[in-house]
């Protein structure tokens, strides 16, 4: 009132348009470079931040608030405790425990699974209607945990093999010396060493690259793209190597699938989904990555795409790593 002089007979805003929030645990060099990628983008209402370490998590809701002059405007509040996610449209889950040096994944599993269950209840409790976006590692195991909280299979996702396809749209853009936003690939199955290239969903400016190549007898590829495989299932290690960790690609990655979900883009992404039932899998409950549809409700639907008899088999084959795990962890 001191500053602006008001319109006394101007209508109350309407108060109709739905509040839009997300929610971020864990504010490590994931969830602070997925929080920053998401406030550029001008997508919410509001953001909550938790994480258990308080300093910490005051230190970037104030760095990222101190950016506001610059920013679309957007509600950043933070705290250790969950009623700060309450009325969540989505719930991003970073947390992680870190590798101690000489353990073992199998018990660096069981302290996130440890760490999930105390996570993914107050979630639920505060915001029940929300879609979970679970980033963090091994991200197949732990969306299988957090759906076994008693989430609707649509509303739990892991954001799997978007990140493993986008770094395979770069080397293939890189290499054909075009845009990666030209390039329709996917990698499916597990998120990370076990990953599935599809060759022939490889398309560029809806060029599939293969039959092309086969048609202007170009000599097949097949080593050039395998090459490209392995250096995307290497790609994490090589980042870890030389900056102790990953944080842009994935970021941009998982602010991407918010952006599907929040505004409704109905949206193709490989994520991670309940995969029992799709392509003879059906030893148990397994999370893995298959292109997906989505949008406000989460997962709206799978993509039918054509997989050889190999690819088939290798994405049996990592359900059967994944189950094995599962089971040993007595989950
Ligand atoms: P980091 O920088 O160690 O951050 C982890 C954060 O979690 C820290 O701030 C911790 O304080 C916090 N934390 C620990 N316990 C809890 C808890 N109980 N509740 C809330 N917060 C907690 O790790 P970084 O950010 O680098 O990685 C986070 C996770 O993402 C790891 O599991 C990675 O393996 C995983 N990634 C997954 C990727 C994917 O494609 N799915 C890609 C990159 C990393």
């Amino acid at each position: 009132q001191v500053f602006f002089k008001s319109i006394s007979n101007a209508d109350p805003p309407s108060q109709t348009n739905h509040h839009t929030k997300i929610s971020v645990i864990g504010v490590g060099n994931v969830g602070m470079a997925i929080a920053q990628t998401i406030l550029t983008q001008d997508l919410v209402d509001e953001l909550a931040l938790v994480d258990v370490n308080s300093d910490k998590l005051r230190g970037e809701m104030l760095d990222l608030q101190h950016a506001a002059a610059f920013l679309p405007r957007t509600k950043i509040v933070a705290s250790v405790d969950y009623t700060v996610t309450a009325g969540s449209d989505l719930c991003i889950v970073t947390a992680g425990a870190r590798q101690n040096p000489g353990e073992s994944r199998l018990n660096l599993l069981q302290r996130n699974l440890a760490m999930y269950k105390s996570i993914v209840p107050e979630l639920v409790k505060y915001s029940p209607e929300c879609i979970l976006l679970i980033v963090s590692n091994p991200v197949d195991v732990l969306t299988y945990v957090a759906w076994k909280s008693g989430f609707p299979v649509n509303r739990v996702i892991g954001s799997g093999t978007n990140l493993d396809s986008s770094r395979f749209r770069f080397l293939i853009a890189d290499h054909l010396d075009v845009n990666a936003q030209d390039v329709q690939a996917y990698i499916v199955g597990e998120h990370g060493d076990s990953s599935v290239a599809l060759w022939s969903s490889i398309s560029v400016g809806g060029i599939p690259v293969l039959s092309f190549l086969e048609r202007q007898q170009i000599a097949f590829e097949k080593d050039t793209l395998e090459k490209i495989h392995k250096q995307v299932v290497q790609s994490a290690y090589e980042v870890i190597n030389l900056k102790g960790y990953t944080s842009w690609a994935i970021g941009y990655s998982v602010a991407n699938l918010a952006f599907s979900i929040i505004r409704d883009q109905r949206r193709i992404h490989p994520v991670s989904i309940l995969v029992k039932g799709f392509y003879g899998i059906d030893g148990g409950d397994v999370f893995l990555s298959l292109p997906a549809q989505l949008g406000r409700s989460g997962v709206l639907g799978v993509t039918n795409v054509h997989l050889t008899d190999e690819e088939i088999q290798q994405l049996r084959n990592s359900a059967e790593t994944i189950l094995e795990v599962q089971n040993q962890l007595g989950i």
